[in-house]
């Protein structure tokens, strides 16, 4: 038993000494739980801007109030992201919160099977607690978990897990940002020692050569893809992916790779760049460490072999060198064909190493770039409390859990001095009876997750289980024993960061249906009925709780002291971090490593390599095809709880799952455009549309991640180092018959 555990028992049981009943007051109470009913600090009949909370690009929008309630929304031109665009999703954001899908009272379940009933907050309170209580006393801490997200308000999600690891006693906790940021946030903590992307949009303006890898912008980040078109420096667009998307389409190049050989791929391109003596020497000397140890390394990446892994001709490997290696300003940037595979983090280390040995990092128009995903990825990459202690801090290291707990006036007992199990060991935790309870928030994984035929069952072997959303219909809601109604973007104030570190602001412009409570709310209630609401005395607000994150952040590469509050965000346009006290630069637009110190002990960028790692399930004999999966069009996000609730995006999206399938494995199949057939794995069948096109490579499929089927063929495996579900590659066999 960890030290932690022991003295977590007994605090445990002293708060429960004090734990008081919730009243009818304290449900009520104005102001301090922000309820739906209690009314906004914008004016009612006002407009007002505030981010949008789908994706992590961070566009503001002007929001149009009459009487109190939003009626209408424009995109802002003042502010330094968007300049007056919006996607979509952005110009329909108000339509998710008008669904009478939404989750509207608890809802409990007293017995599997039986439909769940709707009931007070004081019951669905007391119900988390006296559930949760007995299953920690019987089993100890680590048989409960709770699976946090990348898309409520950083206050919130700090108080969440704070809450649950401090006050509940958890020990683990991770977040659906393991789906998508954790191999980015793996590979910056090794190569430049903090989870530091270093750009900022104007980079995309800045640039004479634009490598995207597998990323495609013009579905999943439009307004990024219309910043790269207001680049006036006529750049050189390279699109790394193996499906010929719609970006690689508008690119000035097409790289077509085969799947997964990108890190063979990037090896080479060192390797000749090493060759060519295309290199910044001053830089690699004086700003980075272990760069011959690689150059040795990548001795063996020959063009030949290179050209034959990855099917790119040896000529056109040696031009991109040189173009890369040319003196240009090249900058470099990744989304999820690089987080999500197998050998992920060092994929993205590979990419790294190329912006190192170019010096193509600090500068304008460069930068080995992480796109990110959810609106506030990146603000639970550093506050969520999952796999990093509140701030970029590190569980197992005293000294922080000290600073910690001295600023939330907390026992240092209460921090745990262990890591969090990653989210698919706490799924297998679930699924071999060690866990046995688990509060889900913000996310729905009975869809999302990976490989997952029959996540229902696997639920089904909890002793309990929370899910709050703000829909009570989603995949997860439907195997709750309890629904906890959250109000939703829109219906809150907060602050979300986006992929350049810009931390924006959210504000409530409608009121939550029924008895929705903000997540904020939530959280504060059941720390009160739980019997450590006095150790969250601070968190009184959203405000009040972007204070203390200030403070936790002191001192840090994130280092956000010296922000004077909300208001300063909301009058500038947003403000990315770094910004300590005594900050006085405003630019609009700020990039990291200018001076080319990074974050690691001696200020040194290291060049992180590695073997090649197994394919764990390449295409065979009897399923002989890879399937690639991702974003389908920009009008559908994820699980699609949101976006089907406006007729418009379900206009704009394809009316039903397809997948796409090369023109002459359709011939040798005998599948025509439109048919329906088999797609299976080693896991699971499923009927789908095919779609027939030479986007994709023969031999490969492609199915959007938007229906519910596509994640009963994905192969759980997952990045050894960032523990990141590889989404992007299995095999699998398609059949003309259905069955
Ligand atoms: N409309 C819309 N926008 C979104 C989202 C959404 O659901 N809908 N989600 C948001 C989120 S959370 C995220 S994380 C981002 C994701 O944004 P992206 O990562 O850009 O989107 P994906 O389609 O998942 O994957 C990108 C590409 O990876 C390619 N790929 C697959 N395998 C490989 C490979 O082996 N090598 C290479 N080089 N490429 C490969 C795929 O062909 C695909 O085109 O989008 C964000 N924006
Ligand atoms: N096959 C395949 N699977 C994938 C991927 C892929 O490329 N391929 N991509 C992965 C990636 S990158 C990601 S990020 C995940 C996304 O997977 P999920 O996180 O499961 O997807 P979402 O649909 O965004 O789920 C968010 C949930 O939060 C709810 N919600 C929205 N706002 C609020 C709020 O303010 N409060 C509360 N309490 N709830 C709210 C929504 O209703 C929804 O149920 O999917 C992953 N799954
Ligand atoms: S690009 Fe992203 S942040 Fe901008 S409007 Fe669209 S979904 Fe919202
Ligand atoms: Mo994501």
């Amino acid at each position: 038993m960890s030290t932690f555990t022991r003295a977590g028992k007994e605090i445990q049981k002293r708060i429960r000494s004090f734990s008081g009943p919730l009243t009818e007051s304290l449900v009520r109470e104005p102001g301090a739980y922000g309820l739906g009913q209690v009314p906004s600090s914008v004016a009612p009949e006002a407009t007002t801007s505030m981010v949008c909370g789908f994706c992590a690009t961070g566009c503001s929008l002007n929001i149009h109030l009459r009487s109190g309630e939003a009626t209408n929304l424009t995109a802002n031109f003042d502010y330094p992201v968007n300049r007056g665009m919006a996607c979509p999703k952005g110009w329909e954001a108000l339509a998710p919160l008008k669904s009478n899908e939404r989750a509207t009272t608890p809802m409990l379940r007293e017995k599997r099977g039986e439909a769940p009933r709707p009931v007070d907050w004081q019951t669905a309170a007391e119900t988390f607690r006296d559930r949760f209580n007995p299953i920690i006393d019987e089993h100890g801490p680590e048989s409960v978990a709770f699976l946090s997200t990348g898309q409520i308000c950083s206050e919130e999600m700090a108080f969440l897990g704070s809450f649950a690891k401090f006050g509940m006693g958890m020990i683990h906790g991770d977040g659906n940002t393991r789906q998508c940021m954790a191999t980015a946030v793996r590979a910056y903590k090794e190569s430049f020692g903090f989870d530091s992307p270093p750009y900022t949009y104007e980079d995309f303006e800045e640039s004479d050569v634009i490598v995207l890898v597998g990323s495609n912008l013009c579905i999943a980040h439009p307004i990024m893809w219309q910043r790269v078109l207001q680049n006036k420096r006529s750049p050189e667009i390279i699109v790394i992916d193996p499906r010929r998307t719609e970006t690689a389409m508008q690119a000035t190049q097409h790289v077509p790779i085969k799947p997964k050989s990108d890190l063979t791929f990037f090896y080479g391109l060192a390797h000749l760049l090493i060759d060519k003596g295309l290199l910044d020497n001053d830089f690699i000397r004086e700003h980075c460490d272990d760069f011959e140890a690689f150059a040795e390394h990548v001795k063996d990446f020959t063009p030949d072999r290179v050209a034959e892994k990855s099917g790119i001709a040896i000529e056109e490997l040696n031009a991109l060198a040189e173009l890369i290696g040319s003196g240009k300003r090249v900058s470099f940037w990744w989304t999820m064909g690089v987080n999500q595979s197998y050998e992920a983090t060092r994929t993205a280390q590979s990419i790294i190493n190329l912006a190192l040995m170019t010096g193509n990092i600090g500068k304008p128009g460069t930068g080995a770039n992480s796109i990110t995903g959810q609106c506030n990825a990146m603000g639970s990459r550093l506050f969520s409390n999952t796999t990093n202690l509140l701030g970029g801090h590190d569980f197992e290291k005293e000294a922080d859990r000290d600073k910690v707990a001295g600023i939330l006036e907390i026992p240092t007992e209460r921090i745990p001095d262990q890591n969090s199990l990653p989210y698919h060991a706490i799924i297998e935790g679930v699924n071999s009876g060690k866990i046995k309870g688990l509060w889900i928030i913000a996310t729905n994984p009975a869809h999302s997750w990976i490989g997952r035929e029959d996540f229902a069952a696997v639920l089904d072997n909890l002793d309990f289980l929370v899910v709050q959303d703000m829909y009570s219909t989603t995949e997860t809601a439907a195997c709750a024993d309890l629904i906890l109604p959250a109000a939703a973007w829109g219906e809150k104030d907060g602050t979300l960061i986006n992929s350049e570190r810009r931390i924006g602001i959210v504000k409530k412009v409608a009121k939550a249906p029924g008895e929705a409570l903000t997540d904020f709310s939530i959280i504060k209630l059941l720390a009160n009925v739980w019997g450590c609401g006095d150790w969250f005395k601070k968190w009184q607000n959203p405000e009040a709780a972007f204070e203390i994150l200030q403070k936790l952040s002191k001192g840090q590469p994130c280092d956000i002291s010296g922000i004077d509050g909300y208001r300063q965000i909301d009058e500038e346009g947003g403000v990315q971090w770094p910004y300590p006290a005594g900050t006085t630069k405003t630019e609009k637009q700020r990039r990291l490593f200018s001076d080319g110190e990074f974050f690691t002990a001696n200020k040194k960028a290291r060049f992180v390599y590695d073997t090649i790692g197994e394919d764990p399930e390449p295409p065979c004999n009897d399923y002989p095809m890879r399937l690639l999966t991702g974003r389908g069009s920009s009008s559908q996000w994820h699980t699609q709880t949101r976006t089907r609730q406006s007729a418009v995006l379900r206009k704009l999206g394809p009316k039903e799952n397809y997948v796409e399938l090369h023109p002459a494995d359709a011939g040798s199949l005998g599948v025509s455009s439109g048919e329906l057939i088999t797609v299976a794995s080693r896991r699971g069948s499923i009927q789908i549309k095919a779609f027939i096109t030479s986007t994709v490579q023969k031999g490969t499929v492609f199915i959007p991640m938007h229906e519910e089927t596509t994640n009963r063929l994905t192969l759980p495996s997952f990045d050894p180092h960032s523990h990141q579900p590889n989404y992007k590659s299995c095999a699998v066999k398609v059949e003309k018959r259905i069955s």
